[in-house]
C-alpha cells in the first residue's frame, strides 16, 4: 500500500474525544521512548506528522491521523515512564487501558518492542492484559539498526522463547527501523490486508497458554 495522504485528524485526553468511529484504526503503543511516534512518520515518510523526543513521555494524549482518507494511525501515550507524577501516570494509563478495551474501530494495537532489550515485565504484562481483554496486537521490533544481525536474531527468539511460554503461538511481528526505514512495506502490507475490517478481528489474537497465565497472569497534538 502507498500512502498518498497523512494528514493529523485530532488529539483527545480521552476516548470521548476521539473522531467519530467511521473507519477502521491501528494503533502504536509501548513504552515511553521505545519510537512509536517515529515509526509512525517513517511510515508516512513525513518526520514532522507525529511529534517525537529523545525525553522519554513525550507522546501524552491520543492523536489520529488520516491516512488516504480511509483510515487512521493512532499515535498512543507510552506506558511505564517512571520520571513524571503519579497523577499524570494514572490519567495516562486511564487514557491507553480505555482506547485499548473500548474504542470499537480499533483493528490492531502494535506493540513496540525495543530490539536491543529482552522482554520486560511491563512488556509482558501489558500483552496479558491484551490477552484478557480480547485486544487484538502484533509486534514491532524497533531500533533494529542499533543491533548487529547476530544480536537482533539472538534478542528476537530469546523474547520469542518468552512469550511461548504465555501463548500457544506466537503474535504476527515485524522488524523496523525508523532511522534506516526499515518494516514500512510490510506494515503497511499487514495494514492494507486487515483494513476491511472495522471491528477488532479475533484472529489477530493469538490462543493464550491457559497454564501458563493462571500462574503469570495475577498479574490536541502535543
Ligand atoms: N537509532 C534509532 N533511533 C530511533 C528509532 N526510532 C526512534 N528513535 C529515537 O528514539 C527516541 C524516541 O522516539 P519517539 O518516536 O519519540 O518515541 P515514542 O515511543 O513516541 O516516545 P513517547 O512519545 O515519549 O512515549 C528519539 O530520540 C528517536 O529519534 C530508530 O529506529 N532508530
Ligand atoms: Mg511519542
Amino acid at each position: 500500500m502507498i500512502i498518498k495522504k497523512a494528514i493529523f485528524k485530532q488529539s483527545a485526553s480521552s476516548i470521548f474525544g476521539c473522531p467519530k468511529p467511521t473507519l477502521p484504526e491501528f494503533a502504536f503503543i509501548g513504552r515511553s521512548n521505545v519510537g512509536k511516534s517515529s515509526l509512525i512518520n517513517m511510515l508516512c515518510d513525513n518526520n514532522k506528522l507525529a511529534k517525537t523526543s529523545a525525553t522519554p513521555g513525550k507522546t501524552q494524549l491520543i492523536n489520529h491521523f488520516s491516512i488516504n482518507d480511509t483510515w487512521y494511525l493512532v499515535d498512543l501515550p507510552g506506558y511505564g515512564f517512571a520520571k513524571t507524577s503519579k497523577t499524570t501516570r494514572v490519567k495516562i494509563e486511564t487514557i491507553i487501558y480505555d482506547y485499548c478495551k473500548k474504542r470499537e474501530t480499533l483493528v490492531c494495537l502494535f506493540v513496540l518492542l525495543d530490539s536491543r532489550l529482552p522482554l520486560q515485565q511491563i512488556d509482558k504484562d501489558f500483552m496479558l492484559w491484551c490477552g484478557e481483554n480480547q485486544t487484538p496486537f502484533s509486534i514491532i521490533y524497533t531500533k533494529t539498526d542499533k543491533n548487529s544481525k547476530l544480536e537482533l536474531a539472538k534478542n528476537i527468539k530469546n523474547i520469542e522463547k518468552e512469550l511461548l511460554k504465555l501463548w500457544e503461538e506466537l503474535p504476527n511481528s515485524f522488524i523496523s527501523s525508523a532511522e534506516k526505514k526499515v518494516g514500512k512495506e510490510d506494515i503497511l502490507d499487514f495494514i492494507y490486508h486487515h483494513q476491511q475490517q472495522t471491528q477488532a478481528p479475533r484472529t489477530l489474537l493469538p490462543d493464550l497458554n491457559e497454564g501458563e497465565f493462571d500462574e503469570d497472569g495475577s498479574d490536541e497534538q502535543e
